[in-house]
């Protein structure tokens, strides 16, 4: 049996998946409601195919509770944030996992990190703790990482698509990790050593982060000098060696917008780029509210109250809003003690901002000025419904009647 732990936006899909693919499943998250939603057969966030995928596993019977299993196998994928001022890995949350873990666990049992970690926090966090309770690894209990790569937006089809890593320290136990994961990814699996499974990881979505900083910075340096920034990267792009990622409001999300500073905290001095492209990046939103200000005043619009933002989630099509740059921006607002925008997304159901509608028609009715975020299909679609008004498209989804970042 497999002992899935955190059933978040990585565990949910991945103990869904084995469970449908005839592996005896258990789910387990500290978060009550989560397990009795799961139990009575709703999914807890939206992803094409995640429903019917529940409905395939319970049939195939898996189990949802918040206490853990005693079992040989167990996948933890808990979130793994950073520390806001020393720029480290809090690894609170996988240790309080792997402490639970060796108190119940099968001899010889094998724990499987999916979260995203710091280069070395198996070597300085995890072994340690495991030794001092006086347990052997390698004997009675085995360490794997095996990060996640799916996409929120395309999980279900990545999790089987995609090549994955297995960083652990016998090739046997990364070879048995290899079969399971075999069960259901089509992709490659590189077996390798801990260190180097998760140096890759951040280094992935650190790669992501710099390209993406200098789309933004283009953006900005184009807009200092009156370039269209868009033709500009669909030409370079013609170039066979050249491949520029899309200029945008910020950069959310819980990965690549917190993986690279796990590289700052730990090697200061040394991830220069990599810093420089997470401040750039942090630097959108408020970029962002300076086209506001110069877009009101060339219109003369004195009511800021007339101005909505369209989207709070962190990418166009998902219902996650952590870090999104929608709610960086309001947060600048709220500590310059500036009344927050009008804000409307159709994903978010619950009030998550004072100034938040539930309805695009009223959203509309209220407002003047419409500021793009994100490009969920729904704008993408009803663009008419927008004439007349003013139009900051921050992700270049509307025609030549807009501002442009
Ligand atoms: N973004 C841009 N311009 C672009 C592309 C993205 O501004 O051209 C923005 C998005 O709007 C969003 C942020 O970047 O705010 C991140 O979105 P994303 O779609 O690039 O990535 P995530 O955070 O949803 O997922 C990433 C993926 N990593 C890589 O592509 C290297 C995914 O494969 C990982 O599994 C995931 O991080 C993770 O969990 O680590």
């Amino acid at each position: 049996m497999v002992n899935v732990i955190g059933l978040g936006y990585i565990g949910l899909p991945t103990a869904l998946v084995l469970a449908s693919h005839g592996i005896d499943v258990v789910g387990t998250d500290i978060n009550e409601s989560v397990v009795n939603k799961l139990n009575e057969g709703h999914v807890t966030f939206k992803e094409e195919g995640l429903e019917e995928l529940l409905v395939e596993a319970k049939k195939n019977g898996i189990q949802f509770s918040v206490e853990y299993k005693k079992t040989n196998i167990y996948i933890i994928a808990v979130p793994t944030p950073y520390n806001k001022s020393s720029k480290k890995i809090d690894p609170d949350n996988i240790l309080d996992a792997v402490n639970t873990i060796v108190s119940i666990c099968e001899h010889g049992a094998i724990i499987i990190i999916e979260s995203t970690v710091s280069p070395s926090t198996v070597d300085r966090y995890i072994r340690p703790l495991i030794s001092n309770r006086g347990m052997i690894i390698g004997q009675d209990v085995h360490i794997v990482h095996a990060p996640e790569r799916i996409l929120p937006g395309n999980m279900l089809y990545e999790l089987e698509n995609n090549s994955r890593t297995i960083g652990a320290d016998s090739k046997e136990i990364g070879e048995n990790v290899k079969k399971l994961y075999s069960v259901f990814c089509k992709g490659e699996i590189i077996l390798t050593d801990i260190r180097t499974a998760e140096m890759t990881k951040v280094v992935e979505n650190t790669y992501r982060d710099i390209n993406i900083a200098f789309a933004n910075e283009l953006a900005k340096i184009c807009r200092s000098d009156d370039m269209d920034v868009y033709e500009i990267i669909r030409i370079a792009n013609m170039h066979p060696r050249v491949s520029i990622m899309q200029p945008g409001p910020g950069v959310g999300g819980h990965c690549i917008s917190v993986d690279p500073w796990f590289l700052v905290g730990d090697y200061p001095g040394l991830a220069n780029i990599v810093l420089t492209a997470r401040n750039i990046n942090d630097s959108m939103p408020e970029f962002v509210l300076g086209r506001i200000h110069e877009i009101t005043n060339e219109h003369r619009m004195t009511d800021i109250s007339r101005v909505g933002l369209y989207g709070l989630t962190y990418k166009d099509n998902v219902d996650d809003i952590r870090e999104s740059p929608t709610l960086q921006l309001l947060e600048l607002q709220r500590r310059h003690l500036a009344k927050e925008l009008k804000v409307y997304d159709p994903y978010i159901k619950e009030r998550v901002v004072a100034n938040q509608y539930f309805d695009f028609y009223e959203f509309l009715a209220n407002i003047d000025f419409i500021v793009i975020m994100v490009a969920h299909d729904e704008i993408v679609t009803s663009t008419s419904k927008l004439n007349g008004k003013v139009i900051l498209d921050t992700k270049n989804i509307y025609g030549l009647k807009s501002y442009k970042l």
